[in-house]
């Protein structure tokens, strides 16, 4: 039987597009879902391994069958090396992008990728500085050889404050070479190498580290050296951004290598006429999940949804071409894209799927495959049966762009009026909401309810991935939103015309939450961990949001999770990361479905940090 929309999503445009999936018979993620309960428990415990083939081993979680895996890996173990993997994956992911962003940096700088061009020259010229490079060569060169580093540290570390850093370089877990981490977690959790859970958390912690303060950060400098740091931008989001009159193309995926060419190559004037020839009104580009973050947060280019929305917009009959680059992309839209006239084109030499069409793209040649992308979706506009057309018309207007150079200058060019107005307690602290939707949550549901109890209790709240479109299709991004704040937050905000909710990017933008703390830290001269902050990801899914969770936990956040991760087949892992956590690097995870309940238990850690601080 078919569930009741309203249960799957508090998005009414999302309620709408399930109505209509479930009146067609098109199977959604969460009927698929659905067919997957009840969910392995092994699995979801973490008492399932498949390291090496003696297994698949699994231990009982009570202790009745097998307590120990055929080399005798015992719950701690099986657990703390399920986890690090987990880490590996999501910090590869984040980090490859930053490989791909500073390799077409570097080809760039060589004059072999002229799609591409330096704008923010001011951002590049403080990273020289940080580098100690003289040229632009020598930076492009330096933060490559980041990726390989045998020995020594990764130069973004050195923004954490002092205190983090020696507390870092005491544990060992400074992280080198992000590569370098990501195979060594690779090998300690092979068969028969690391067995000591602790040792493992600790490593994993590293690599994480190595993903926050390195490769994310790196995607994040470089893209704004690239395409330009986000300033506040006026834009929109939801289903309702499609256009009924429009070619529709949508891009999906994560790195904006790709999608800034699609959105200079959608303005091309050649394309534009194009598309009036083929009986359209012009070209609509929109976003969808961190790709569309960022030509969201840098050209104000719509957004059409987060995450569980990618086989909504489909279903809308109404899209063209569904681009896609890496991460995210649900295999599930080929088979879906054959119930309507979308292309769905795979981009990437990394990433193919059943049922796309795979037009490569390449740094050298970017903007010509871009305008031969955009071409076919332009063609394809006569293809689209309008008896089969239904577009949401409901979508909301956001205020997005607030990268920390955006926020420093609406305070008007320093800390000061933020830290003033922490300090006054008008603003009790400061809530990072990020991450992803999840079938296993009411989507949106998470992250609304979360951040409106924050700002109602005056914590001004950070916000990006798909967390970020939850806000912003429900107007928590506009100013107007302070109207649901505390009296503290709302008058902060009213003077300084900010909303009370501030999307600072895609997820590898975390590092931008990342220096923004460290920044506050240092103008307080505390370490992070002393902080009046906490994080959240109230509806995670991906690998990539775990090693976001450890790298922030390891700078010393205390994190709330809203689904839980697969650490509960062992009480020892489960309180190291709860509980012991906290002392050894002064961050540590909660684990609280109920939004609601997690936020106070954000607000909570928030004042017993201002209570430390005599605040
Ligand atoms: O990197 S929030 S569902 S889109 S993983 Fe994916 Fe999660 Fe969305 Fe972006 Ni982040």
């Amino acid at each position: 039987m078919v569930k009741d929309v309203r249960e799957r999503s508090t998005d009414l445009a999302s309620q709408e597009m399930l109505a209509l999936a479930a009146r067609a018979g098109y199977e959604m993620a969460w009927d698929r879902f659905e067919k997957q309960l009840p969910q392995c428990g092994f699995g979801e415990s973490g008492l399932c391994c498949r390291n090496c083939n003696m297994g698949p081993c699994r231990i009982d979680p009570f202790g009745e069958g097998p307590t120990k895996g055929v080399c005798g890996a015992t719950a701690d173990i099986m657990v703390a090396r399920n986890l690090l993997r987990m880490i590996a994956s999501g910090a590869a992911a984040h980090s490859d992008h930053g490989r791909d962003v500073a390799n077409t940096f570097k080809l760039m700088t060589e004059g072999k990728a002229p799609s591409y061009h330096v704008k923010d020259r001011a951002k590049m010229e403080r990273l020289m500085k940080e580098y100690g490079v003289e040229s632009q060569i020598a930076l492009a060169e330096a933060i490559m050889a980041e990726f390989g580093k045998q020995e020594g540290p990764i130069q973004f570390t050195r923004r954490a404050p002092p205190k983090r850093l020696a507390l870092w370089q005491k544990l060992g877990i400074e992280p080198r070479g992000i590569d370098r981490e990501i195979v060594e977690i690779m090998h300690r959790i092979h068969m028969g190498v690391d067995n000591d859970y602790v040792h493992l958390i600790l490593h994993g912690l590293r690599a994480s580290l190595a993903d926050g303060w390195g490769g994310s950060m790196i995607a994040t400098e470089l893209q704004d050296v690239m395409f330009g740091t986000p300033k506040p931008i006026r834009t929109e989001a939801n289903l309702g951004v499609l256009r009924s009159d429009q070619v529709n193309i949508i891009i999906h995926g994560h790195e904006p290598l790709l999608s800034e060419m699609i959105v200079a190559a959608a303005e091309d004037p050649e394309l534009q006429e194009l598309a009036k020839k083929h009986g359209s009104e012009g070209i609509n580009l929109a976003g969808i999940c961190c790709t569309g973050n960022e030509v969201l947060m840098r050209n104000g280019i719509p957004s059409v949804g987060n995450f569980l929305q990618q086989e909504l917009a489909i279903a809308t009959g109404a899209v063209e071409a569904m681009i896609v680059d890496v991460q995210c992309v649900m295999p599930a839209l080929g088979a879906l894209v054959n119930c309507y006239h979308t292309k769905f084109i795979s981009t990437s030499p990394k990433a193919k799927f059943p049922g796309a069409t795979h037009m490569e793209f390449h740094e050298e040649q970017a903007y010509e495959t871009a305008k031969e992308i955009v071409k076919m979706a332009v063609m394809n506009y006569p293809n689209r049966n309008q008896t089969k057309v239904h577009i949401p018309t409901i979508k909301s207007e956001a205020i997005v762009g607030f990268s920390v150079e955006a926020i420093v200058e609406a305070l008007g060019g320093t800390l000061d009026p933020l830290l003033d107005a922490i300090k006054s307690g008008a603003i009790r602290g400061i809530g990072a909401v990020v991450g992803c939707n999840n079938p296993k949550i009411k989507q949106d549901y998470g992250h609304i309810t979360m951040v409106r109890e924050l700002i109602k209790n005056n914590v001004l709240v950070v916000t990006t991935g798909c967390g970020a479109i939850a806000c912003a299709k429900e107007g928590l991004l506009l100013p107007e939103a302070a109207n649901l704040a505390g009296d503290g937050l709302k008058s902060v905000c009213k003077a300084l015309g900010i909303p009370p909710v501030l999307h600072m990017g895609s997820c590898v933008d975390i590092s931008r939450i990342l220096v923004a703390a460290s920044a506050i830290a240092n103008a307080l001269g505390v370490d992070i961990s002393d902080l009046p902050a906490a994080g959240a990801a109230p509806e995670w899914m991906s690998e990539k949001a775990v090693s976001i969770g450890a790298y922030v936990v390891a700078s010393g956040i205390y994190t709330v999770l809203g689904t839980v991760p697969p650490v509960l087949g062992s009480s020892e892992v489960a309180n190291l990361l709860t509980s012991g956590a906290a002392s050894v690097v002064g961050g540590s995870f909660a684990v609280e479905p109920e939004p609601e309940q997690a936020a106070k238990l954000m607000i909570g850690h928030i004042e017993s940090k201002r209570k430390k601080l005599g605040m």
